[in-house]
């Protein structure tokens, strides 16, 4: 007999925390089981039973050209043949850092890891012992991935979930690390008046998408920029999420702001494990092997993940020109939706940048963590199953991002706004 969903789920809550590899696929903040994914292809996925969906979590990011790009699955499938990994320098790695140098100048000199959370834990690592200099600041509701010091007041999942900040974090360590309101640039320069000289490093998400998405306001990252390099404090922008989202480049290309050190993931490695830490040499020159500052993985820099990662940014290297249009269907999706919820009267804010939207559901304005979290979760929860429903995948809780690729068609926004009218009739 065919499984189900729920057996499938059943069966992995035997043998994994949750029944899922990483908290946020639980969907504990909507409800209901996870359902669980067979396969995808392009803008769709596909779950156990069979049934399509319009994805617009592309695996929290990452599958910015689609799922099983037909040039990125021939790579992998061909490297794979010559070895999966050698724990060994091969030239992919360098072709790589020189390709991501080559787009984010700011990334003088790299190191490949295999997550974000490792090149963000790499990168306040780095920043303490290039300053000897122990606090840092983060921003409430910004996440960055789950190295102790990091998770403090920190959003995706652990705002989702409402945990206070997880247990298993020292004081001593937690004391060390400053939260501040995100896009509030007086509290950032109390911060910096009153513990300027004591902060090795201050990291943020230049566009904020872990407490759903919140753009910078004007002036919060000139701000951030100035009163970092006046204090001796490394800047570091967490683009993990934003690293190649908006241009072949960060965020950073955009806005003219070069930070000391950059944080990449997701995209980089078109859907295989990756994170990168780079930034000024005189920085990055402090770890081992050339400095001291200590950092390593079995996997950095895997053949596999290269070139899954050199076949999904070459390929975006030729669509600079096509950022416009990826942006312009974003910008149907949200604005249509917006028009929707307005006619049938229900509040609804959406933050949109680029091909990154959230749906608050809340009157909004929505710029920071206290403003999110006025939005109305329940709501939120039964729109997320009711357009799951009628074939349309939302990121499962009001406080992450959704996306799309260069695969969703004019179709697909169409067929997503017919759900989301549809759903609306019935929410
Ligand atoms: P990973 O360790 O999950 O590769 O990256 C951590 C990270 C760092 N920085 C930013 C800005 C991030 O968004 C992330 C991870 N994002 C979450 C979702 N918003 C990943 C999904 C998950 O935790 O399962």
């Amino acid at each position: 007999m065919k499984k189900s969903n729920s057996d499938y789920f059943a069966e992995a809550s035997q043998a994994i925390v949750g029944g899922v590899n990483s908290p946020v696929r639980a969907w504990k903040s909507v409800g209901g089981n996870p359902v669980f994914v067979r396969r995808a292809k392009g803008s769709k996925i596909y779950d156990v039973s069979g049934k399509e969906y319009i994805d617009y979590v592309l695996s929290w990011g990452p599958m910015i050209l689609g799922h099983a790009h037909s040039k990125v699955t021939t790579a992998v499938c061909n490297k794979a043949k010559e070895g999966a990994s050698f724990g060994a320098p091969t030239h992919a790695e360098t072709q790589m850092a020189k390709l991501i140098s080559e787009a984010i100048p700011s990334m003088e000199l790299l190191r490949m890891t295999s997550s974000g959370t490792e090149a963000t834990m790499t990168a306040i690592r780095l920043a303490r012992g290039f300053t000897g200099r122990d606090m840092i600041a983060k921003f409430d509701g910004c996440y960055h991935g789950h190295a102790d010091s990091l998770l403090i007041k920190a959003g995706s999942g652990v705002v989702t979930l409402g945990i206070p900040g997880s247990p298993g974090i020292p004081a001593e360590l937690a004391r060390l690390t400053l939260s501040l309101p995100y896009n509030d640039i007086d509290a950032l320069q109390k911060a910096t008046d009153r513990y300027g000289s004591r902060l090795a490093a201050i990291i943020v998400e230049p566009v904020a998408g872990n407490m759903g998405v919140v753009p910078p306001q004007k002036g919060f990252l000139e701000k951030l920029r100035e009163l970092t390099a006046k204090n001796g404090i490394v800047l570091i922008f967490d683009e993990v999420i934003t690293g190649f989202r908006f241009t072949f480049g960060g965020y950073q290309n955009l806005i003219g702001i070069k930070p000391d050190l950059t944080c990449l993931g997701k995209i980089i490695g078109g859907g295989m494990p990756v994170g990168a830490v780079g930034g000024k040499r005189e920085i990055m020159e402090k770890l081992a092997p050339t400095g001291d500052v200590y950092q390593a993985g079995t996997l950095s820099g895997n053949p596999l993940a290269m070139c899954a990662g050199l076949a999904t940014l070459n390929i975006i290297k030729t669509k600079i020109n096509s950022f416009s249009a990826l942006d312009d269907k974003t910008n149907r999706l949200c604005t249509e939706i917006k028009g929707l919820f307005s006619t049938k009267g229900i509040a609804v804010c959406i933050n949109c940048v680029h091909s990154m939207f959230t749906m608050f559901f809340q009157q909004g304005p929505v710029y920071d963590l206290n403003t999110a979290r006025k939005s109305d979760t329940v709501m939120f929860a039964r729109f997320f199953h009711g357009m799951l429903k009628n074939g349309i995948w939302l990121a499962p809780s009001q406080f992450e991002a959704g996306f799309l690729s260069f695969a969703h068609t004019k179709k697909d926004i169409d067929k997503t706004i017919d759900a989301c009218s549809k759903t609306l009739k019935n929410l």
